[in-house]
C-alpha cells in the first residue's frame, strides 16, 4: 500500500499523440504532415538521437513521393483512427478519468493555409471527444504535437515564417469553437523546448535550407513565433471557452552534477536553467535575462514585431505540464566519461541508476525533485503528461504479457508523485505516456512499447493490430480505483 494521499480530483489517465497513434495518414482529407516524412532508421543505434531525428530536404522529397507505411511507421500508428471506440472501452475499463490526445492540424486544414476547415477532420475529433465523455473520460488536448502540415515547411520553412502564426490561430480558433463544451484542458506546443533537438518534427524547419551561420538565430526566430502563437491561442481560448485551462508543456530534463565540485554544480544549474527557459516564458510572460544576455553576445536573438512582448506578457498559462522519463548528469570531465542515451538528449552515465534498453536512466526520486522544484519556481498547478518505460513486451504461449518491470517503474514513480504532493506540490493529474502501444517518436519502433495495452503490430507495421491487456492493465485499474493508495 502507499501512505500517500492523492486529491479526490486527481486526474488519473494516459497519453498518446495523434501522429504516433492514429494512422489513417491519407484518409478523410488529411494532408501530409512532418511526422509522415520521418523515416524509420533500423540501421541507426537507438541511442543516437541526433542521427535518428535528422531529416534533410532530400528525405522529405523521398517521403513526399512514397506511399510506404513500413518505412514511415507514423503513417499507420496503432490504427487508433479506426479503433478508438474499442480503445476507449479499454481505457474506461481501467477507470481513466482523463486521456491526453492531440489534434492533427492537417486533418482540419490539410495544407495549413486553407480558409475553410475539413469537416471530416472536425467530425472525427468531435466523435472522439463525445465517446470519451460517454465513458467519463476528460479530454486533455495538445494543439501541436509534432504534427505540422508539410505544406508550411514548403511555404516558409515551417515556423521560421511569421505567417504561420496566423495560420495556426485559424486552426486553434476553429477547434476552440467546435469543441467548446467538450474540451476544457488544453496544451499548446508539446515539448516546446525540443525545437533545437529536432527542429523538423517540432517546428517543420529543415536546417539544410538555412545557411549554417544563421541556423541558431532562425531557430530562435521560429521559437519566438511559437511563443507569440501560444500566447494568442491562450487569449482565444479564454474568450471562446470561459473556464477552460491552458498549459505549457516541456520536457523536464532534470540534470544532476556528477560531483559536489562547484564547477559541476554550476554546469548542472546552467543545464536546468536552459531547460526551463521555455516554461519561464509561458509562465512569467517574458524572456529570462540570461537568455537575453546570451542573445546580445551571440547576435542570435529573434526579430520581434511591435507588441510581441506585450502579447507574451499578457497571456500566460494556467498550469505547467511536462514529460518526465529520466534524469541526466553533467560533468566538467564529460569528455572522459561514459555516455548514455536519453529522451532526445544524452549525458554522462549515472552509476546510481539503472538504465532501460534504450539507455534511459530510471530515476523516480528525480520526479519528486522535478515536481518540488517546479512547484517552488512557478507556484502553479502541475500536470505530468508523459512518463513511462519503453520496453520489449512479448506475449507468452498463452498470450499473456507479464510486464512486471513496467509495474515496478510506475509504482515507484507514483510514490514519487505522492511524496511531492506531501511536499506541497499541487499536481492536477498523471497521464503515463503511450498508455496503449504506439509508434516511438525517436526510433519509429512499435517494439519500444509503453502501454498497459499491447498492440499486435511489429516494427514493419505487420500484425493483426489486436489489443491485449498486459499485466499492468489490471494493476493500474486498481491504482485508479483506490486513488493511488493500493500500489501493490
Ligand atoms: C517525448 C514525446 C512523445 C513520446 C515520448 C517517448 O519526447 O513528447 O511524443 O514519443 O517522448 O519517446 P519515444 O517515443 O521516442 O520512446
Amino acid at each position: 500500500m502507499s501512505n500517500f494521499i492523492f486529491p479526490e480530483t486527481f486526474l488519473w489517465g494516459g497519453a498518446i499523440a495523434a501522429n504516433q497513434a492514429e494512422g489513417a495518414w491519407n484518409e478523410d482529407g488529411k494532408g501530409l504532415t512532418v511526422a509522415d516524412c520521418v523515416r524509420r532508421k533500423p540501421d541507426v543505434d537507438v541511442k543516437d538521437y541526433q542521427a535518428l531525428h535528422a531529416v534533410s530536404s532530400a528525405d522529405v522529397e523521398a517521403a513526399r513521393h512514397s506511399t510506404d507505411t513500413a518505412l514511415y511507421p507514423k503513417r499507420h500508428g496503432n490504427d487508433f483512427y479506426h479503433r478508438y471506440v474499442e480503445d476507449l472501452d479499454l481505457m474506461a475499463e481501467m477507470g481513466f478519468k482523463v486521456l491526453r490526445v492531440s489534434i492533427q492540424w492537417a486533418r482540419i486544414f490539410p495544407n495549413g493555409v486553407e480558409e475553410q476547415p475539413n469537416e471530416k477532420g472536425l467530425l472525427f475529433y468531435e466523435n472522439l471527444f463525445r465517446e470519451m465523455h460517454r465513458r467519463g473520460i476528460e479530454p486533455l488536448v495538445t494543439l501541436h504535437h509534432y504534427e505540422m502540415p508539410l505544406h508550411l515547411t514548403d511555404l516558409c520553412n515551417g515556423w521560421c515564417g511569421r505567417e504561420v502564426i496566423d495560420h495556426f490561430l485559424r486552426f486553434s480558433e476553429t477547434v476552440f469553437r467546435r469543441y467548446r463544451g467538450l474540451v476544457r484542458y488544453w496544451l499548446t506546443f508539446n515539448e516546446i523546448d525540443s525545437a533545437f533537438r529536432h527542429p523538423f518534427s517540432t517546428m517543420g524547419v529543415l536546417l539544410d535550407r538555412i545557411p549554417p551561420g544563421q541556423q541558431e538565430r532562425m531557430l530562435w526566430q521560429a521559437l519566438h513565433h511559437q511563443f507569440v502563437a501560444s500566447a494568442l491561442a491562450t487569449r482565444q481560448m479564454r474568450e471562446i471557452i470561459p473556464g477552460a485551462q491552458m498549459g505549457c508543456m516541456v520536457t523536464r530534463r532534470l540534470t544532476y552534477p556528477e560531483t559536489c565540485a562547484p564547477e559541476d554544480c554550476l554546469l548542472a544549474l546552467a543545464e536546468n536553467r536552459d531547460n526551463l527557459v521555455y516554461s519561464d516564458v509561458q509562465v512569467f510572460g517574458a524572456y529570462p535575462a540570461h537568455l537575453r544576455r546570451s542573445w546580445e553576445r551571440s547576435g542570435n536573438g529573434p526579430e520581434m514585431a511591435r507588441g510581441d512582448e506585450e502579447i507574451i506578457s499578457r497571456h500566460c498559462v494556467d498550469f505547467v505540464s511536462f514529460s518526465y522519463y529520466m534524469s541526466m548528469v553533467v560533468s566538467r570531465n564529460a569528455a572522459a566519461r561514459e555516455k548514455v542515451g536519453g529522451n532526445l538528449t544524452t549525458g554522462v552515465k549515472n552509476p546510481h541508476l539503472p538504465t532501460s534498453e534504450w539507455g534511459w536512466q530510471v530515476d523516480p526520486t528525480g520526479l519528486t525533485i522535478a515536481l518540488l522544484d517546479l512547484a517552488d519556481r512557478y507556484r502553479k498547478p502541475l500536470f505530468i503528461v508523459e512518463n513511462g518505460l519503453g520496453m520489449r513486451d512479448t506475449p507468452d504461449g498463452a498470450g499473456r504479457i507479464d510486464d512486471d518491470a513496467r509495474i515496478a517503474y510506475f509504482r515507484a514513480h507514483i510514490r514519487a508523485i505522492g511524496a511531492a504532493i506531501e511536499g506541497g506540490a499541487e499536481v492536477m493529474g498523471y497521464t503515463p505516456w503511450g498508455c496503449i502501444d504506439i509508434v516511438s517518436l525517436s526510433t519509429g519502433q512499435m517494439s519500444k512499447r509503453y502501454g498497459f495495452i499491447y498492440v499486435d503490430c511489429d516494427d514493419e507495421g505487420q500484425g493483426t493490430f489486436r489489443r491485449i491487456r498486459k499485466k499492468s492493465f489490471a494493476w493500474y485499474r486498481k491504482v485508479i480505483a483506490t486513488n493511488g493508495r493500493d500500489l501493490d
